[in-house]
């Protein structure tokens, strides 16, 4: 398959991840030592590989896994979740139904773009689409037959003429194709992204086109080049996706998918050979499963999922039943985070509005900042039970927070005053407030 030097690589990283007796932060650096030697193997940009590598260390470290799952197979779904997104972001097609959906396939010479034409064209009508093509290179000597003869096979119409004034072409064959397909992909000329003349006929198609979609196709054993060769082009008309074409084999394909992802335009799909059906759409998450061998991952996700989802509801037990720990007021305070800013949590609730004043808000918000880093520097323990606080370990916490004694002693008041009202009949109105705001379902 593609990319088998990474394949191999995260495999092997998995491997020792499974093995491994106790995940302390040696073995942490050494998974992310290898991770990143398998990404610069396949090519992958220092920088990314940088990136990405201090994100796995820093969640590795510091995430909790939520309760029931291991610590390592918490570090598997971390490796899985980062480097999904090293290769971008997963974008649907853009097309609409009802109407002539407009692809325009735009590269340099040799890319690839019209095999790239046909196998697209392949993929649609396998995904039901009925779909039409425009030959507009007049350029490449026998252009339009490489493309006929590849689309008959499929049973695909071209349009084309035989004139060398593409715009004109490009026209009459929107003309044709009108209300008769779905998608109409219209196949041009291979340019180097310097020649200005080309340029400009590309931007004038474009204009006439005004495309739902431009495909950019991008030869993808020039591995990182890919990145300032996509820029290039996005300047001259906006990329909607790519295509990395000749993956087949590519020792660096990891280059080219990040670096394409890298440009904030998606890979759409990847080319693996030059047969007709050698085109794959390009889910960044299903093609990382099936690297670190999916069967395993995708059970281990499904765990992870359900396992949060029950120790939220836990917590909000936990919380209402009046046995808070600092890690659940922790958490709701996390969680008034998500919902947005205090102020327009109490905004949105009926008599608050008026009663808490804006400057008590700011005030407040200011505190709930400075009490996360206060939780941060408490011991696991002292956050299970923090009853255990005494005038020294208040002075550790202070110190290692960066705040006041004052500001430790203030939140651990806070924190008993929370506990207590939860244990009331009021906490058992909150109980429904947060489920209100879709906690605890
Ligand atoms: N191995 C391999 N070869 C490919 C792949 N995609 C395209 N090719 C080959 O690359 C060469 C160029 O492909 P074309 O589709 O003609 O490229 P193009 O961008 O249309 O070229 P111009 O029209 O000249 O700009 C052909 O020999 C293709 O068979 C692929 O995914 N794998
Ligand atoms: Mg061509």
């Amino acid at each position: 398959m593609v990319l088998d030097s990474l394949k191999k690589g995260l495999r092997d990283t998995l491997k020792r991840l499974v093995g491994a007796s106790t995940i302390d932060e040696a073995l942490i650096n050494e998974i992310v030592k290898d991770v990143q030697r398998s990404l610069l193997i396949s090519d992958v940009n220092a920088r990314l590989v940088f990136d990405v590598s201090k994100k796995i260390k820093e969640r590795a470290l510091n995430e909790q896994p939520p309760l029931g799952l291991s610590r390592k197979d918490h570090v598997v779904k971390i490796l899985y979740e980062e480097i999904s997104k090293l290769l971008g972001e997963e974008k649907p097609l853009p097309f609409k139904p009802n109407k002539v959906n407009k692809v325009l396939m735009i590269g340099i010479q040799g890319s690839g773009k019209t095999s790239a034409t046909a196998k697209l064209s392949r993929w649609l009508t396998k995904h039901g689409y009925e779909v039409g093509v425009i030959g507009a290179d007049t350029f490449r000597p026998a252009a339009l037959e490489q493309l006929k003869s590849m689309c008959s096979k499929i049973n695909v119409e071209v349009y084309g003429e035989d004139s060398k004034d593409a715009v004109s072409i490009v026209k009459r064959g929107l003309e044709y194709f009108d209300n008769k397909i779905d998608v109409l992909i219209i196949d041009t000329a291979g340019r180097h992204k310097e020649e200005s003349s080309l340029l400009e006929e590309m931007k004038s198609i474009y204009d006439l086109v005004n495309p739902e979609l431009v495909l950019l196709v991008i030869d993808g054993t020039i591995g990182q080049q890919c990145y300032s060769q996509a820029a290039a082009f996005h300047k001259a008309v906006p990329v909607g996706g790519i295509i990395v074409t000749k993956l087949d084999g590519a020792a660096k394909g990891g280059g080219a998918l990040s670096a394409a992802a890298a440009t904030g335009a998606s890979v759409m799909f990847i080319s693996t050979g030059e047969r007709i059906d050698d085109l794959e759409q390009f889910l960044p998450t299903r093609f990382v499963g099936r690297l670190l061998g999916m069967g395993d991952i995708k059970a281990l996700l499904d765990m992870a999922r359900q396992l949060e989802i029950e120790a939220d509801e836990k917590k909000i037990k936990r919380i209402t039943s009046g046995k808070m720990t600092i890690d659940d007021f922790y958490y709701q305070l996390e969680q008034v985070n998500k919902m947005g800013s205090l102020k327009s949590l109490f905004e949105n609730i009926p008599g608050l509005s008026t009663a808490v004043k804006e400057e008590d808000v700011d005030v407040m918000e200011e505190k709930v900042k400075r009490w996360r880093y206060i939780i941060q520097s408490m011991s696991k323990e002292e956050r299970a039970n923090p009853d255990i606080f005494n005038a020294s370990r208040i002075r550790r916490v202070a110190r290692g927070s960066g705040s006041s004694e004052k500001d430790v002693k203030e939140l651990l008041t806070q924190y008993k005053r929370s506990k207590d009202i939860m244990k009331s009949v009021k906490g058992r109105a909150m109980h429904g407030l947060l489920k209100r705001f879709g906690f605890g379902k």
